[in-house]
């Protein structure tokens, strides 16, 4: 799977509770720029359904649940199951992906390399498929 990475995030416990630690660039391969989360997100509603050109995110779900699907720019599909704190899913670049199965207390946080821009995002699927049709050809003769 192209720029997507399961990573696994530093969990402090002790008699106290639990503490995970995010540090830019040290366990995560960007700077942060933004930060926002998803919350109370109705039963059976979808999101997501976009690609980024540039864009990097770490998404962690910090309570309860939510399922993502990726695909890459080879067309290599694959479902992540984020329902832990200390669990991190990296999604870079050209990476459509899919959010379903959000849990009534799903607290979605997401750490994005740059600022909120709508020019970064594409939103349509064959779009999509066209722009990574052409990187994979551009990529094989370079
Ligand atoms: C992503 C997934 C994981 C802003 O004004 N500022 C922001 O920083 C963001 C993220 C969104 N918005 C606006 C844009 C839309 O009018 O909030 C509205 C909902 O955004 P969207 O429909 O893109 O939400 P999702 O849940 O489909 O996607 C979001 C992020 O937008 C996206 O970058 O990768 O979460």
């Amino acid at each position: 799977m192209n720029n997507v990475r399961v990573l696994n995030l530093k969990n402090i416990s002790d008699e106290k509770g639990n503490l995970t630690p995010i540090e830019a660039t040290r366990d995560i391969p960007f700077e942060i720029k933004r930060v926002y989360y998803l919350y109370n997100v109705p039963q059976n509603q979808t999101r997501g359904y976009h690609a980024h050109k540039e864009l990097q995110q770490l998404l962690v779900c910090i309570n309860g649940s939510v399922e993502i699907l990726c695909e890459d720019e080879n067309g290599e599909k694959q479902t992540y199951l984020l329902d832990r704190a200390d669990k991190g899913l990296f999604v870079g670049s050209m990476v459509w992906h899919e959010m379903m199965n959000f849990s009534k207390d799903c607290v979605l946080v997401v750490f994005a390399s740059e600022y909120y821009n709508e020019i970064d995002y594409i939103r349509n699927y064959d779009d999509f498929l066209q722009l990574s049709n052409i990187k994979r050809q551009g990529s094989m003769y370079a």
